[in-house]
C-alpha cells in the first residue's frame, strides 16, 4: 500500500548549476553554425547498402547522442532495438515486404504513389538484409510501474521524433548512411523483436555504408525562404 503511494509521489525540484553550457565568441558561432549546416546538407537518404560491418561502439555513441534529446516531462519514452543478427534481419525483411506488397498493390492511393514516384521506391527491400544494422525505434505509449499501474507518457511520438532526428544527425556526422523506413503497419516488429504492447513502432532505421555505386533520387531541399518566416 505505502509502496503504491511512493510510486505515485512526485520527485521534488532539486536544481543544480548549469555547468555544461559553453558561451562562444560570435565569430566562432557563425563558423560552427555554417559548418554544421554544410555537414547536414551532405546527408542523403540511401537505399542501397554495403554489407560491410560497422563497429557497434560507433552505433552506441550515436545512440547515446539520441538519448540526450529533450522529451515530455523528461520521460525519455523511446526504445532503440538494434538488430545485427542475420536471421532476425531476414524475418524483418519478410514482414516488411509483405506489408509493402499490400501497400504498393492496394493500400496506397494513386496520389500517394505519384508522390513516391520520384523516389523510385517499390516493395522490394533488400537493404533490410544487406545493411549491417537495423535500428527499430519504438515510442512508449504508456509505461507500467512495477506495481502494475499504468503511467501516462507525455508527447511520446514527438519526443521520439526528436531523438530520431538526433540519431540521424549523429550517424551522418560519424560517417554513416541511413534510411528512415516506415513499412506500414509495423506491428510485425513487436512480434519479431519480442517488444511489449506499450512500445509502438515509430520507424525502422537502416544503417551502414552505401553500396559501391549507390544511386539516389535527384531531389532538392526547399530554400530557407520557403521553410522559414522571421517576424
Ligand atoms: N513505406 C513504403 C512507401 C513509402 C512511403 C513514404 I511517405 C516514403 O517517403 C517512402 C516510401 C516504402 O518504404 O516503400
Amino acid at each position: 500500500m505505502s509502496d503504491d503511494l511512493d510510486d505515485a509521489a512526485p520527485s521534488a525540484y532539486r536544481p543544480v548549476p548549469l555547468t555544461t553550457y559553453a558561451r562562444m565568441p560570435e565569430e566562432e558561432m557563425r563558423q560552427r553554425a555554417g559548418a554544421f549546416n554544410a555537414l547536414l546538407q551532405r546527408r542523403r537518404t540511401v537505399r542501397f547498402f554495403s554489407a560491410e560491418p560497422v563497429p557497434r561502439s560507433v552505433l552506441e555513441d550515436c545512440l547515446r547522442a539520441a538519448g540526450s534529446a529533450p522529451s515530455g516531462a523528461n520521460l525519455q519514452p523511446w526504445q532503440f532495438v538494434v538488430v545485427g543478427d542475420p536471421a532476425l534481419k531476414r524475418k524483418i525483411r519478410a514482414g516488411a515486404e509483405s506489408e509493402e506488397r499490400e501497400f504498393y498493390a492496394r493500400r496506397a492511393t494513386q496520389e500517394w504513389l505519384a508522390a513516391l514516384a520520384p523516389l523510385g521506391t517499390d516493395s522490394d527491400k533488400p537493404f533490410l538484409e544487406d545493411a549491417p544494422w537495423l535500428i527499430a525505434i519504438f515510442y512508449q505509449a504508456y509505461v507500467t510501474r512495477p506495481n502494475g499501474a499504468r503511467m501516462k507518457v507525455y508527447y511520446p511520438i514527438d519526443s521520439t521524433g526528436i531523438a530520431t532526428g538526433f540519431l540521424i544527425a549523429a550517424l551522418h556526422h560519424a560517417g554513416l548512411c541511413c534510411l528512415t523506413h516506415t513499412p506500414s503497419p509495423m506491428a510485425f516488429l513487436n512480434e519479431i523483436l519480442g517488444r511489449p504492447a506499450n512500445e509502438r513502432p515509430f520507424v525502422l532505421l537502416v544503417v551502414g555504408y552505401p553500396a559501391a555505386g549507390a544511386m539516389i533520387p535527384d531531389i532538392t531541399r526547399k530554400p530557407l525562404s520557403d521553410i522559414c518566416t522571421f517576424l
